[in-house]
């Protein structure tokens, strides 16, 4: 099972897992039916439409009928992503909703069967994998679609928990979610993540429980995963936490490096770059990719990684407004990978307002806000060969101890200091940063 180095209190990263905690950035798509209703606006969870605004399964099957992503080249996506930096894409295959975008034998409700006439997974996967990217799967474990799916409080009509609650046999449901699993690791060659959403065993409608480990057979579900792909990465969402390889914060920046009973372990935070999951025409929550950046530079310098989401639209393109993202963030990317890739958390104390992430003999500081011309970083005098930016490759000037004249750093440390002459302009650049060889 899990092995802990005791010296960095790390479980130690299996082989398999080698690529995740060094590839660090991502790609999450969510796109289906839903892309068309492209709502939420403020508040965000577009693809959850069908739950918040209570849409009947009829009107619900007006946007299967008229599904026609004429525009999409899953080529151009993968290309985007690569572009952008990312080394991995996740995508969903079903969401809450029940559609499923793979030629699935187990149900109609799929792209096969509306406008598209096809299989879009099939394309997906290996545009994604011609780029050199790994690819994922999201499989959503709650149903809104499946007649056998047991009702709760996320169910879409607040009616049908009367008229429809009973004859529901999850068994059903249960053979219905191993079975297409078994489709989706079988027939799409070797799948590098497996994430499932989400497990939510402490809701508790009073007339309905929420679903855990229990209700989705996990054990079960594990077992057949690990039998198809035994190498494959397994998110946290089955509320089997031994079994996990790796956690998922959803839009929240974690305050240091995740630990499960008291070890630290491999994580990653998905963000999306809206407040919405699903394509949302009308959103106003859009990150800068300046903020984007510091989030992901966040998640490394805390031991994680970044999974970053875009909701193409109902004709199959990647936002134009997430595209000019995603491009700047490469920019960004192109000239600070080796501060990204295979870097993680330093023990080294990051100065005010900068996050630290080191490469065996690199360290790097990350400079959120520019400080007036020097640069205090404490416990590496006498340790340091060589400082230069990160994005130029130009030297930086440094000497031992604090600067005559400000006799203290800002928090009073005086000796085991290292000063960084820094330029008063600051670099042109999302965030500068700063390359010290040890
Ligand atoms: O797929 C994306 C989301 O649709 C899904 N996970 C990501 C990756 C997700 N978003 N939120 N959640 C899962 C957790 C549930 C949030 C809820 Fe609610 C808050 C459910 C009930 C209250 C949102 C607001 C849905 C109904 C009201």
């Amino acid at each position: 099972m899990t092995t802990i180095d005791a010296s960095t209190n790390q479980t130690v990263v299996p082989e398999r897992a080698r690529w995740f905690t060094h590839d660090r950035f991502g790609l999450f798509i969510h796109w289906g039916i839903y892309s068309a209703i492209a709502r939420y606006g403020r508040g965000g969870l577009a693809e959850w439409s069908k739950s918040m605004d209570q849409i009947s399964e009829e009107e619900y099957q007006t946007y299967f009928e008229t599904f026609d992503p004429d525009l999409y080249n899953p080529v151009a996506w993968a290309k985007s992503a690569k572009a952008a930096g990312m080394k991995y894409a996740v995508i969903t295959t079903k969401h809450h909703d029940g559609f499923c975008l793979w030629d699935t034998q187990l149900t109609d409700y799929k792209a096969t069967n509306t406008p598209a006439g096809r299989d879009l997974i099939r394309e997906w996967v290996e545009a994604f994998r011609a780029e050199g990217l790994r690819v994922g799967f999201y499989y959503s474990l709650i149903d809104w679609h499946h007649p056998h799916f047991p009702l709760d409080g996320f169910h879409p009509r607040r009616e049908d928990r009367v008229v429809r609650a009973e004859a529901r046999d999850i068994s059903i449901y249960l053979e219905y979610l191993r079975g297409q699993v078994r489709e989706l690791l079988t027939n799409y060659g070797p799948i590098d993540v497996m994430w499932f959403d989400f497990s939510y065993p402490e809701s508790d409608w009073g007339w309905a429980k929420g679903k855990g480990r229990d209700d989705w057979q996990s054990e079960q579900l594990l077992e057949l995963v690990r039998q198809l792909r035994p190498d494959i990465l397994l998110n946290n969402r089955l509320d089997l936490p031994a079994a996990a390889d790796f956690v998922t914060p959803e839009q929240v920046q974690p305050r240091g490096w995740i630990e499960v009973d008291g070890h630290r372990v491999t994580w990653e935070a998905c963000q999306t770059i809206t407040s919405s999951w699903g394509y949302d025409r009308d959103n106003l929550d859009w990150k800068s990719p300046d903020l984007l950046v510091r989030l992901l530079i966040d998640a490394v310098s805390k031991g994680g990684n970044m999974l970053l989401n875009t909701g193409p639209t109902a004709r199959g393109e990647i936002d134009p407004r997430s595209q000019v993202i995603l491009g700047e963030l490469g920019a960004w990317m192109k000239c600070h990978g080796p501060a990204i890739y295979g870097a993680s958390a330093s023990s080294f104390a990051a100065p005010l307002d900068c996050r630290l992430t080191q490469r065996g003999d690199r360290l790097y500081v990350h400079l959120f806000s520019w400080p007036m011309t020097h640069l205090f970083l404490e416990g590496l005098a006498g340790k340091v060969r060589f400082v230069r930016f990160l994005h130029d490759g130009s030297r930086i000037r440094f000497h031992d101890g604090t600067l005559a004249g400000s006799h203290t750093t800002p928090s009073g440390v005086t000796t085991d200091v290292l000063t960084l002459e820094l330029p008063s302009q600051r670099p042109d650049v999302l965030i500068p940063v700063i390359e010290l060889y040890l």
